[in-house]
């Protein structure tokens, strides 16, 4: 039997390929941030919900913390082209938070906002049942500048949509651009489908 471990490359009958077009593989973990890592103690740490302008639900770190945890283990990819496999994750799934809050989505936008000033936009069809606001990474807390206290993890989107530093999520009537979005970037960004700029 032919040996292929280590194989990560295009699909194959092992299964489809892991790595999208235009993307390398890292065995570390790269910090990107486009300003310096705020310092959030757990004391100062909310998340909001809001519909538009309107708080529905805000929860300090305690309040959060007990809310159903759940385990993630998903490849990653950033618009910078790296890649990282199989990274693990712990925290609270965004329908929860949903469910918590007793809210069906109201609209079909999210703005993700965070300590940092930073917001990034995502359906809420990719946030259903695809993505959580993590606390944990490979079993210990969220590393400040991962994100930590808590960070978005939508990991089938480039890894922008993933807000570090995170206190809230926004119900949009509209699909409103965010950060990076403003300043050329996909408005869904695909890896899939490379959309890295916004003519993608
Ligand atoms: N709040 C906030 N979230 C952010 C960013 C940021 O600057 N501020 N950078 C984004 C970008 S461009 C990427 S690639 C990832 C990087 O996450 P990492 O530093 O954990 O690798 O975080 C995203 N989330
Ligand atoms: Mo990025």
């Amino acid at each position: 039997m032919a040996v292929t471990r280590g194989f990560k490359g295009r699909g194959s009958a092992e299964g489809p390929a892991r790595v999208p077009p235009g993307q390398h593989l890292v065995d570390d973990f790269p910090v990107l941030s486009a300003g310096p890592t705020p310092r959030v103690s757990l004391d100062d740490w909310s998340f909001t919900l809001k519909v538009g302008p309107r708080p529905v639900m805000k929860w300090s770190w305690a309040e959060f913390n007990t809310l159903p945890i759940t385990k993630m283990t998903r490849d990653i990819h950033c618009v910078t082209t790296w890649s990282k496999l199989d990274t693990a994750w712990e925290g609270v799934l965004v329908d929860d938070i949903f469910a918590a809050a007793n809210l069906p989505p109201p609209t079909p936008y999210i703005l993700a906002h965070s300590f940092d000033g930073y917001s990034t936009n995502v359906p809420v069809a990719d946030l259903s049942g695809k993505a959580m606001v993590a606390i944990r990474y490979e079993g210990k807390p969220l590393e400040r500048d991962h994100g930590g206290p808590a960070r978005l993890l939508v990991p089938h989107l480039y890894f922008w949509k993933s807000a570090k530093w995170i206190n809230g999520l926004q119900f949009t009537e509209r699909d409103e651009a965010g950060f990076w979005e403003l300043r050329g970037y996909h408005m869904y960004g695909d890896p899939w489908r490379e959309q890295r700029y916004s003519g993608d």
